[in-house]
């Protein structure tokens, strides 16, 4: 039994099965689309998509840091425990966590950044400056706008444009009025149009191999709260998959059925 960490045995099973799954679904050429539950699956799915691809670069998108240890966390909650499980430089702030033998720190922490901070402790407020993790929060949304702060985390944990990529996206990254079924929402968050910036610009990368949607939980709030946040949920999915706001020509113009065409003939408009 580990001190302050509730549900450990439970948590290491599952995300066990978890990255096995997601080895599968990678060594066939997929991209892999893991939907949660609470955030402890990014233990999972970063697990397994490192063992497939070696290095890969991590945009971790969400209000909270997830960067506590056993030591550290006030709650013992693991899902705010993933990315300092999954970073190498601190596997040393770790005892033995039994169950968890089929899981080792190989990111490194230069691989990792964070976009939509907010709510940071204080132990990992000295993590992320100890570590010099990539870090934007909301204030610097704010300043430089989302398309670029992705682009500058995306330059820092992937320099060389070469490396594979794993979006983990909290849906409380998003502000509460745009996503409120979830666990811990903090208001001041990401609006939903910038929640699908980052997910086009990783797209536009072409080498977005793994996504995570966590947190989104529909028994949390009132009926709407639920039809607000699974919405705002499929957005984000679909801008991870490729679906662009800007429409999509058919891919075959052939294949569409003759009465699909609007008749494009000059001389009827000018005549209107
Ligand atoms: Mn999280």
């Amino acid at each position: 039994m580990v001190e302050n960490m509730t549900a450990l045995g439970h948590i290491a099973a599952c995300q066990k099965e978890v990255s096995d799954s997601v080895i599968h679904i990678l060594n066939e050429g997929r991209m892999c689309l893991t939907i949660g539950g609470d955030h402890s699956c990014g233990i999972g799915t970063i697990d397994g998509h490192v063992k497939v691809k070696g290095n890969i670069a991590l945009l971790w998108v969400d209000a909270h840091a997830d960067l506590n240890t056993n030591a550290t966390s006030s709650t013992g909650n693991i899902h705010g425990m993933p990315v300092a499980l999954l970073a190498k430089e601190l596997s040393d702030y770790w005892p033995y966590l039994p169950g968890m033998d089929w899981q080792q720190p190989r990111l490194s922490i230069r691989n990792i950044a964070y976009i939509g901070l907010r709510d940071i402790d204080s132990y990992e407020r000295l993590v992320i400056d100890k570590f010099s993790i990539t870090a934007f929060g909301m204030e610097d949304v704010e300043r430089y706008g989302i398309i670029e702060v992705t682009n500058m985390a995306l330059r820092r944990i992937d320099p060389n444009n070469n490396l594979p990529l794993h979006v983990s996206f909290d849906i409380d990254s998003l502000d509460a009025l745009e996503a409120p079924s979830t666990g811990t929402p903090v208001r001041g968050g990401l609006t939903l149009r910038e929640g699908i910036q980052i997910m086009e610009e990783s797209y536009r990368t072409q080498r977005l191999s793994a996504v995570d949607l966590v947190e989104v939980n529909p028994r949390l709030g009132s009926p709407s709260d639920v039809r607000i946040t699974l919405e705002a949920a499929k957005h984000i999915i679909r801008a991870a998959s490729g679906y662009s706001r800007r429409g999509h020509s058919p891919e075959n113009v052939c294949d569409l059925p003759q009465q699909t065409f609007p008749s494009v003939s000059t001389s009827a408009h000018n005549s209107k």
